[in-house]
């Protein structure tokens, strides 16, 4: 099992939205992951910077940033892109960030 970290970016404005949708989690996307082994997933927001900061324990070998080829995240990832940073393709900006600590 692997922590990951990485960061992704809010537009400003677009918190309660942004917390609405997750919350109404497609539970098919719910299932995508949990089926690839993403598990503890939980993302936070830094009001001051629009900064997502995600975290979540990945079992197999692709985590919830490696999923894009799949329908159910393309579709995710649409729908989320008129609230985050994203690629042309869609995909959300997304910083990987390497760990500095970790305590039992
Ligand atoms: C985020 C972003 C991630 C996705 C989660 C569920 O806003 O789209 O890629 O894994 O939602």
């Amino acid at each position: 099992m692997k922590r990951q970290a990485f960061k992704m970016f809010l537009k400003p404005g677009c918190e309660a939205e942004y917390e609405k949708r997750h919350n109404e989690i497609w539970p098919e996307l719910r299932q995508l992951l949990k089926e690839a082994g993403v598990g503890n997933y939980s993302i936070f927001w830094d009001r001051d910077t629009n900064i997502l900061f995600a975290y979540q324990e990945v079992s197999g070998d692709q985590g919830s940033q490696d999923l894009g080829t799949t329908e159910i995240v393309q579709k995710w990832w649409a729908y989320m892109a008129d609230i985050m940073e994203t690629k042309e393709d869609n995909s959300p900006v997304s910083i990987p960030l390497p760990q500095v600590f970790f305590m039992e």
